[in-house]
């Protein structure tokens, strides 16, 4: 008997310890690579339509991965996105695998600078979001497909909140039970 109750703290320190890893994880900055993976930075893909597949958080970073010969990447205001101007650029990357980090809740607006290039659709808007947004409606019609994971996410999300609060309810008992001294 002795033994089993004493079993009962280390148990709820493990259910906490699983919901502090799973909460980490759900927190997890991510590294996108642009256009990936179907595309690269190139003059093939469509970023409008690659950036509704993503949420981007504040700590997320994105990846240009291209041939520096070939492009490079200009980060410009939401002027000189729409003239496609890189004239007043906000930075200037050309390496060919440039990581640029988000880290703030914004709009961030980048092209490629050679010529012709952002004319022929080599230009990315880039929305980052505070953690636990969800996207914007403009991802609604993509986002039918990525409803049912996000909705098994957010039902293991409540089994997990639950647990919190059981290994909360017996982590309290257990303090109380404690002497203080
Ligand atoms: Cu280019």
């Amino acid at each position: 008997m002795v033994t089993t109750r004493a079993l009962v703290p280390v148990a709820a320190m493990a259910a906490a310890a699983l919901v502090v890893a799973a909460v980490m994880e759900a927190a997890a900055a991510a590294t996108y690579t642009v256009g990936a993976p179907d595309g690269l930075w190139d003059m093939q893909t469509d970023y409008a339509q690659w950036v509704k597949t993503k949420t981007f958080h504040p700590g997320d970073k994105i990846t240009f991965t291209y041939s520096p010969e070939l492009h490079d990447v200009v980060e410009v205001t939401e002027a000189g996105y729409g003239a496609c101007s890189s004239a007043n650029n906000i930075s200037a990357f050309r390496t060919g695998n440039d990581v640029v980090a988000l880290a703030a809740v914004g709009t961030r607006y980048f092209l490629c600078g050679l010529t012709g290039h952002c004319d022929s659709g080599m230009k990315i808007r880039v929305d980052v979001v505070a953690a636990g947004s969800s996207p914007g409606p403009d991802a609604a019609g993509p986002a039918s497909s990525a409803a049912p994971p996000s909705a098994s996410w957010a039902a293991g999300s409540a089994g997990i909140a639950a647990a919190a609060a059981a290994a909360a309810l017996l982590l309290q008992r257990a303090v109380v039970v404690r002497p203080f001294w």
